[in-house]
C-alpha cells in the first residue's frame, strides 16, 4: 500500500518548491541516497590558514541535510504513514542543539559524563592505537567536547569535524581552534548518513572516524551496518574507528535519562514539533502532546515518542493531519548494546574491534576498530 501526499510551497528564501511523494507506510527513515559536492561556499566556514591552503580540498558530503525540503520530505512522508514516524536528524536545528547540550548535564543522563571519563582515564592505552599523523574526522560533532582530550594526546595531521546543525559547529570549533592553534580544522556542515568522499589526504594518510556519543544507536541494526560500512569507504583501507556506545542496562537507569524530572529531554523532544510549525509554516498545537518514553525491551532500545494528550487536527505545508488521543509520533530509538553485539555490528560493517573500555559502572563503551583486511574470515580467534 502506498501513501500519497502533494505540496507546493514556497521556501523561506521565497523560491517556489514542489513536492510530490509516494511513500509505504513502513518505509524507514535514513534511505536518502544523493551525493552533493560541497565545493560552492564551504569556503566561508574555513578557518584562514586552511583557506590559503590549496592541498586541502573540499570534502564531497550531502550538504542538503538541513534544507527544507528534506525536513518537508520527511514530515510528510512520516505523518502520512501508518504508524507516524520523524527521523530523529530533525531535532537538531539551532535550539535543538543547545537542548541537546543542556541533556548531556543532566546528572540523570550519564552516557556523556561516562564517554568522558573513559576517555580521559585511558587516553594513554588508546593513543597508541591511532597511529601517527592520521586525519581525525569526527562524525557527529556538535559541541565536540570529548575531542580535545584525543587533540591533547594524539598525533593527528588535521581535524574533520562533520555535523547536521552548522552554525553550532562552527562556534564549536572556533574555540577548539583557539586551544589547538597548530592542528588545521575544517568545520563541514553536513549529514555524514549520506555517502561522502573525504579529502585525498584522509585516503593518503588514513583516517581516524571519531564516532562519540552512541549516535550509532540512534540506527537501526541494518542503517548501523550500512553507517559502518560507509565509514571505512570514506576513511579507506588504513583507517581506525574510534566509537562511542551506550550499554544494556537496567530500565531504572535508562528510563530517567531519557525522562528527566526537570522537563529538558520533553523540550527537546517538544522542539521538534516547534521546528515544524517555524520551518514548515505549520499549525501543530504543540501543547496537545506529551512526551512519551518506553523502554523496549524485545528490541533493547528506549523510544522516544510525541504522545496526543486528545484527538487534533492541524496542517503542515497545505497537507492537513488529524490525529486520536493517545497516537503517538515515533520520535527516536536509542538501541543499547552487549559487548557481543557491537563487536558483531562492527564485524557486519567491515570493523574489527582492537580495543574496549569501559567507566567503573560498566554504563558505556568506548571501542577501537580496524577495517577487516579483505579477504579475511577467520574461523577461530585467540582474542
Ligand atoms: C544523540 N543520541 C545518542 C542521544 C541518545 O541518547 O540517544 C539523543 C538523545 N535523545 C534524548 N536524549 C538524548
Amino acid at each position: 500500500m502506498l501513501t500519497r501526499v502533494g505540496s507546493s510551497e514556497k521556501n523561506s528564501y521565497g523560491d517556489t518548491v514542489a513536492v510530490a511523494f509516494a511513500f509505504s507506510p513502513g518505509m524507514e527513515p535514513f534511505k536518502h541516497r544523493q551525493t552533493y559536492r560541497l565545493d560552492d561556499g564551504v569556503s566561508q566556514y574555513l578557518p584562514f590558514r586552511l583557506m590559503r591552503n590549496p592541498s586541502f580540498p573540499a570534502p564531497t558530503v550531502a550538504p542538503a541535510a538541513n534544507s527544507y525540503l528534506g525536513l518537508l520530505r520527511d514530515v510528510l512522508s512520516g505523518m502520512g504513514s501508518l504508524n507516524k514516524a520523524i527521523p530523529p536528524r530533525w531535532f537538531y536545528d539551532q535550539e535543538g542543539s543547545k537542548l541537546f547540550e543542556d541533556i548531556t548535564r543532566l546528572p540523570q543522563y550519564y552516557p556523556t559524563r561516562c564517554e568522558r571519563t573513559i576517555l580521559s582515564t585511558y587516553i594513554r592505552e588508546i593513543v597508541p592505537l591511532l597511529g601517527h599523523n592520521k586525519v581525525l574526522v569526527e562524525f557527529g560533532a556538535g559541541s565536540a567536547t570529548k575531542t580535545s582530550v584525543l587533540l591533547g594526546n594524539a598525533l593527528v595531521s588535521e581535524y574533520i569535524a562533520i555535523d547536521i546543525s552548522g552554525e553550532f559547529l562552527r562556534e564549536s570549533i572556533a574555540s577548539l581552534q583557539a586551544q589547538f592553534p597548530h592542528i588545521p580544522m575544517r568545520p563541514v556542515e553536513a549529514d555524514f548518513l549520506r555517502p561522502m568522499e573525504l579529502p585525498h589526504t584522509v585516503l593518503q594518510r588514513g583516517g581516524i572516524g571519531f564516532f562519540p556519543g552512541s549516535t550509532l544507536g540512534n540506527l537501526s541494526e541494518a542503517a548501523a551496518v550500512n553507517l559502518l560500512r560507509t565509514f571505512g569507504d570514506a576513511l579507506g583501507h588504513d583507517s581506525i574507528l574510534l566509537l562511542g556506545v551506550d550499554l544494556l542496562k537496567d530500565e531504572a537507569i535508562l528510563l530517567p535519562a531519557y525522562d528527566d524530572p526537570q522537563g529538558v529531554t520533553a523540550r527537546f523532544n517538544l522542539n521538534l514539533l516547534h521546528r515544524i510549525n517555524r520551518e514548515l509554516g505549520g499549525d501543530i498545537p504543540v501543547s496537545a502532546f506529551k512526551h512519551e518514553v518506553r523502554w523496549n525491551e524485545g528490541l533493547s532500545r528506549i523510544e522516544m515518542h510525541l504522545r496526543a494528550r486528545y484527538d487534533v487536527q492541524f496542517r503542515v505545508a497545505d497537507c492537513s493531519f488529524s490525529m486520536r488521543e493517545g497516537e503517538t509520533i515515533h520520535t527516536e530509538n536509542s538501541y543499547k548494546y552487549t559487548v557481543r553485539d557491537i563487536r558483531l555490528l562492527l564485524r557486519a560493517g567491515g570493523w574489527n574491534t582492537t580495543g574496549f573500555w569501559t567507566d567503573p559502572d560498566g554504563y558505556f563503551a568506548v571501542l577501537s576498530a580496524q577495517r577487516v583486511p579483505i579477504g579475511s574470515d577467520q574461523e577461530y580467534s585467540a582474542d
